[in-house]
Protein backbone atom coordinates (compact mmCIF):
# COMPACT_ATOMS: atom_id res chain seq x y z
CA UNK A 1 0.00 0.00 0.00
CA UNK A 2 2.92 2.00 0.34
CA UNK A 3 2.89 3.19 -3.22
CA UNK A 4 -0.43 5.01 -3.50
CA UNK A 5 -0.47 8.60 -4.67
CA UNK A 6 -1.78 10.73 -2.51
CA UNK A 7 -5.40 11.71 -2.96
CA UNK A 8 -5.85 7.91 -4.38
CA UNK A 9 -8.73 6.60 -3.92
CA UNK A 10 -8.71 4.01 -1.15
CA UNK A 11 -8.64 0.25 -1.20
CA UNK A 12 -10.62 -0.28 1.23
CA UNK A 13 -13.66 3.08 0.41
CA UNK A 14 -13.33 1.56 -3.11
CA UNK A 15 -14.48 -2.04 -1.87
CA UNK A 16 -16.83 -0.28 0.24
CA UNK A 17 -18.55 1.67 -2.53
CA UNK A 18 -18.36 -1.40 -4.91
CA UNK A 19 -20.36 -3.40 -2.45
CA UNK A 20 -22.90 -1.06 -1.40
CA UNK A 21 -23.70 0.60 -5.00
CA UNK A 22 -24.19 -0.27 -8.40
CA UNK A 23 -21.27 1.20 -9.83
CA UNK A 24 -18.08 -0.17 -11.01
CA UNK A 25 -14.57 0.19 -9.93
CA UNK A 26 -13.87 1.83 -13.16
CA UNK A 27 -16.59 3.99 -13.06
CA UNK A 28 -15.75 4.64 -9.18
CA UNK A 29 -12.38 5.72 -9.98
CA UNK A 30 -13.61 7.86 -13.21
CA UNK A 31 -15.57 9.73 -10.54
CA UNK A 32 -13.23 10.04 -7.77
CA UNK A 33 -11.14 11.79 -10.06
CA UNK A 34 -13.49 14.38 -11.72
CA UNK A 35 -14.57 14.81 -7.89
CA UNK A 36 -10.80 15.19 -6.84
CA UNK A 37 -10.43 17.92 -10.01
CA UNK A 38 -13.53 20.16 -8.76
CA UNK A 39 -13.09 19.46 -5.19
CA UNK A 40 -9.29 19.21 -4.46
CA UNK A 41 -10.13 19.43 -0.63
CA UNK A 42 -12.36 16.91 -0.97
CA UNK A 43 -15.72 17.84 -0.16
CA UNK A 44 -18.36 19.81 -2.02
CA UNK A 45 -19.91 22.11 -1.32
CA UNK A 46 -23.92 22.47 -1.53
CA UNK A 47 -23.85 25.04 -4.66
CA UNK A 48 -21.45 22.79 -6.61
CA UNK A 49 -23.62 20.21 -5.35
CA UNK A 50 -26.76 21.33 -6.75
CA UNK A 51 -24.89 22.58 -10.20
CA UNK A 52 -23.67 19.28 -10.27
CA UNK A 53 -27.35 17.56 -9.85
CA UNK A 54 -28.83 19.98 -12.10
CA UNK A 55 -26.61 18.52 -14.97
CA UNK A 56 -28.87 15.32 -14.69
CA UNK A 57 -32.11 17.49 -15.15
CA UNK A 58 -31.14 19.55 -17.99
CA UNK A 59 -34.79 20.52 -19.48
CA UNK A 60 -36.44 21.42 -15.69
CA UNK A 61 -36.13 22.63 -12.57
CA UNK A 62 -33.66 20.43 -9.88
CA UNK A 63 -32.20 22.64 -7.88
CA UNK A 64 -34.72 22.96 -5.14
CA UNK A 65 -34.87 19.05 -5.16
CA UNK A 66 -31.20 18.48 -5.09
CA UNK A 67 -31.14 20.93 -1.90
CA UNK A 68 -33.29 18.61 0.16
CA UNK A 69 -31.06 15.69 -1.20
CA UNK A 70 -27.90 17.61 0.19
CA UNK A 71 -29.64 17.96 3.36
CA UNK A 72 -30.42 14.63 3.78
CA UNK A 73 -26.95 13.33 3.16
CA UNK A 74 -24.83 16.34 5.15
CA UNK A 75 -25.97 14.33 8.32
CA UNK A 76 -23.55 17.01 10.52
CA UNK A 77 -25.02 19.97 8.78
CA UNK A 78 -21.55 21.46 8.22
CA UNK A 79 -22.00 22.02 4.70
CA UNK A 80 -20.24 19.90 3.03
CA UNK A 81 -20.34 15.63 1.50
CA UNK A 82 -17.16 14.33 1.15
CA UNK A 83 -16.73 11.75 -1.80
CA UNK A 84 -18.54 8.48 -0.24
CA UNK A 85 -21.25 10.47 0.76
CA UNK A 86 -21.38 11.96 -2.60
CA UNK A 87 -21.71 8.70 -4.46
CA UNK A 88 -23.92 7.24 -1.99
CA UNK A 89 -26.26 10.21 -2.66
CA UNK A 90 -26.30 9.57 -6.28
CA UNK A 91 -26.59 5.82 -5.46
CA UNK A 92 -29.50 5.83 -3.80
CA UNK A 93 -31.21 9.08 -5.28
CA UNK A 94 -31.40 7.10 -8.49
CA UNK A 95 -32.90 4.02 -9.99
CA UNK A 96 -33.68 1.17 -7.60
CA UNK A 97 -36.15 -0.24 -4.91
CA UNK A 98 -34.26 -1.40 -1.85
CA UNK A 99 -34.73 -1.03 1.53
CA UNK A 100 -32.17 1.47 1.73
CA UNK A 101 -33.38 3.56 -0.78
CA UNK A 102 -36.32 3.88 0.92
CA UNK A 103 -34.57 4.57 4.45
CA UNK A 104 -33.12 7.14 2.83
CA UNK A 105 -36.15 8.49 1.24
CA UNK A 106 -37.60 9.20 4.50
CA UNK A 107 -34.75 11.02 6.01
CA UNK A 108 -35.42 13.31 2.44
CA UNK A 109 -39.17 13.50 4.03
CA UNK A 110 -38.06 14.19 7.18
CA UNK A 111 -37.23 18.08 6.46
CA UNK A 112 -37.11 18.70 10.10
CA UNK A 113 -35.32 15.48 11.52
CA UNK A 114 -37.95 14.74 14.43
CA UNK A 115 -38.10 11.19 13.16
CA UNK A 116 -41.94 11.43 11.97
CA UNK A 117 -43.51 13.16 8.30
CA UNK A 118 -46.24 15.04 8.55
CA UNK A 119 -48.39 16.34 5.08
CA UNK A 120 -46.71 19.66 5.05
CA UNK A 121 -42.99 18.21 4.66
CA UNK A 122 -44.67 15.84 2.43
CA UNK A 123 -46.21 18.81 0.12
CA UNK A 124 -42.55 20.20 0.17
CA UNK A 125 -40.53 17.62 -1.14
CA UNK A 126 -43.61 16.49 -3.64
CA UNK A 127 -43.56 19.70 -4.99
CA UNK A 128 -39.57 19.85 -5.25
CA UNK A 129 -40.03 16.89 -6.92
CA UNK A 130 -42.61 17.73 -9.13
CA UNK A 131 -40.37 20.40 -9.79
CA UNK A 132 -38.20 18.47 -11.95
CA UNK A 133 -40.69 16.61 -14.15
CA UNK A 134 -40.03 18.60 -17.71
CA UNK A 135 -43.32 20.26 -18.47
CA UNK A 136 -44.36 18.40 -21.19
CA UNK A 137 -44.24 15.28 -19.08
CA UNK A 138 -46.25 16.90 -16.56
CA UNK A 139 -49.07 17.83 -18.60
CA UNK A 140 -49.42 13.82 -19.43
CA UNK A 141 -50.19 13.03 -15.90
CA UNK A 142 -52.72 11.33 -14.42
CA UNK A 143 -55.51 13.90 -13.39
CA UNK A 144 -55.08 13.10 -9.90
CA UNK A 145 -51.00 13.24 -9.98
CA UNK A 146 -50.81 16.70 -12.16
CA UNK A 147 -49.98 19.32 -9.20
CA UNK A 148 -48.22 18.60 -6.17
CA UNK A 149 -50.96 18.85 -3.82
CA UNK A 150 -52.57 16.30 -5.63
CA UNK A 151 -50.21 13.96 -5.54
CA UNK A 152 -49.87 14.70 -1.53
CA UNK A 153 -53.04 14.10 -0.79
CA UNK A 154 -52.68 10.81 -3.19
CA UNK A 155 -50.03 9.98 -0.73
CA UNK A 156 -51.75 10.91 2.39
CA UNK A 157 -54.92 9.15 1.37
CA UNK A 158 -52.69 6.17 0.68
CA UNK A 159 -51.60 6.06 4.35
CA UNK A 160 -55.10 6.35 5.79
CA UNK A 161 -53.29 9.73 7.54
CA UNK A 162 -56.20 12.62 8.48
CA UNK A 163 -54.27 16.44 8.25
CA UNK A 164 -52.61 16.54 10.99
CA UNK A 165 -51.40 13.21 11.48
CA UNK A 166 -47.79 11.37 11.04
CA UNK A 167 -46.00 8.72 9.24
CA UNK A 168 -43.49 6.75 10.97
CA UNK A 169 -40.20 5.28 9.60
CA UNK A 170 -41.22 1.55 9.26
CA UNK A 171 -44.94 2.43 8.10
CA UNK A 172 -43.67 4.72 5.57
CA UNK A 173 -40.85 2.29 4.10
CA UNK A 174 -43.23 -0.78 4.52
CA UNK A 175 -46.26 1.08 2.79
CA UNK A 176 -43.71 2.55 -0.40
CA UNK A 177 -42.49 -0.91 -0.81
CA UNK A 178 -45.80 -2.52 -1.08
CA UNK A 179 -47.00 0.14 -3.70
CA UNK A 180 -45.05 0.97 -7.09
CA UNK A 181 -48.26 3.93 -7.54
CA UNK A 182 -46.71 5.32 -4.47
CA UNK A 183 -43.18 4.31 -5.19
CA UNK A 184 -43.53 6.93 -8.64
CA UNK A 185 -45.34 9.99 -6.70
CA UNK A 186 -41.83 9.89 -4.32
CA UNK A 187 -38.80 10.04 -7.03
CA UNK A 188 -38.90 10.96 -10.16
CA UNK A 189 -36.73 9.80 -13.25
CA UNK A 190 -35.88 11.36 -16.10
CA UNK A 191 -36.58 9.22 -19.30
CA UNK A 192 -33.74 8.07 -20.99
CA1 LIG B 1 -40.55 15.65 10.46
Amino acid sequence: MGNVRSGALSRELLEELKANTRYTEEELCRWYEGFQRQCPDGRISRSDFERIYGTFFPTSEAQGYARHVFRSFDTNSDGTLDFREYIIALHLTSSGKTHLKLEWAFSLFDVDRNGEVSKSEVLEIITAIFKMIPPEEQKLLPEDENSPQKRADKLWAYFGKGENDKIAEGEFIDGVMKNDAIMRLIQYEPKK
